[in-house]
């Protein structure tokens, strides 16, 4: 567990699921005086040998600190949650996971309320709270005053990003890292899929080469970024789609060959081929984010 230089703030945490339940770790280890609020009370009582004082209700959580965070299962959550807290005057971070439209109107619940307001997306399991080598950190949007005079504290579990005071786009950039990682997955999931009549070849040793190349090409993400910043989708482009789209051609047949159904590639494959039809083969990949766009 942290220890950071962070003054020991008073806060409430509602909601002792896994990653409340680490979350709540962090900051006791961190000798910050934390109230907690669980829905089943028996999850909250682990921690009070930890340090923590437990609430029986959300009314009694609330009030016993100005700065809640609300880490519970989806918005809907939340809203029965609080529904009955008196809010005014209070500092609300919901790290609940959210779209962000759901975290916008949350904002402005909270500003009915006279509660200031900030959404926060977690880029992190459980395991990883706490732990700065770790890596994980949780992007953070809506008041910026709020942000500023909390950061220490929120800095605490793990690394505090701020993207913006539109409350949505901490949801928006963390539900971008998410579909990002659910492509990655995707392709892995093809890899192993093609590798798994070889009995010659381990998975393990075949994860190493796998994992090489993604990091490799991943940096084709930045690419990307300057072509849609410049608008020039043929900018410094090495791969082209016509040739993408012609060795795609190999990837199926592979697959074939294989055994392998190519429906999680398909998709992705069908939209470049669509884009070299409409006249852009000279181009790289991101003229892919237009044509999403257009449908
Ligand atoms: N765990 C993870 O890996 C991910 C990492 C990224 C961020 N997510 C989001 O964090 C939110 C909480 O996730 P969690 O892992 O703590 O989730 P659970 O262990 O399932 O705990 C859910 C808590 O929510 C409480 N709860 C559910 N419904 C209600 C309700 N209607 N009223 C009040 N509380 C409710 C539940 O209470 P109980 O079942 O223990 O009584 C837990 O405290 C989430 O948004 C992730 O997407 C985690």
């Amino acid at each position: 567990m942290t220890t950071r230089n962070a003054s020991p703030t008073p806060l409430t945490l509602l909601g002792l699921g896994d990653m409340g339940t680490a979350l709540a770790r962090a900051w006791l280890a961190a000798g910050h005086p934390l109230t907690v609020w669980n829905r089943t009370p028996a999850k909250a009582e682990p921690l009070v040998a930890e340090g923590a004082h437990v609430a029986p209700t959300v009314a009694e959580a609330v009030a016993a600190a100005d700065l809640v965070v609300v880490c519970l299962l989806d918005d809907a959550s939340v809203g029965e949650a609080l529904a009955a807290a008196e809010l005014a005057g209070k500092d609300i971070v919901n790290l609940t996971t959210s779209t962000p439209a759901q975290a916008r109107e949350r904002a402005r619940w909270a500003q009915q309320r006279s509660a200031r307001f900030l959404d926060g997306g977690i880029m992190a399991v459980p395991p990883m709270i706490g732990i700065p080598e770790a890596g994980g950190y949780v992007f953070y949007s809506g008041d910026h005053a709020l942000f500023e005079q909390h950061r220490a504290t929120l800095g605490v579990p793990a690394g505090a990003r701020y993207v913006g005071t539109d409350p949505g786009h901490a949801a928006l950039h963390d539900v971008a890292l998410l579909s990002a990682m659910t492509g990655m997955f995707a392709g892995i999931t093809h890899a192993f899929a093609l590798m798994r009549p070889e009995q010659d070849v381990k998975p393990t040793a075949f994860a190493g080469m796998l994992t090489d190349w993604l990091r490799a090409m991943a940096d084709m993400a930045d690419g990307m970024a300057h072509q849609l910043e410049s608008g020039d989708y043929t900018e410094g482009v090495v791969s082209n789609l016509a040739m993408m789209t012609t060795g795609n051609a190999t990837l199926e047949a592979t697959a074939e060959e294989q055994g392998v159904h190519g429906e999680l590639l398909a998709p992705f494959m069908a939209s470049m081929r669509e884009r070299v039809a409409h006249g852009y083969g000279d181009e790289g990949l991101a003229g892919l984010v237009d044509l999403l766009r257009q449908r």
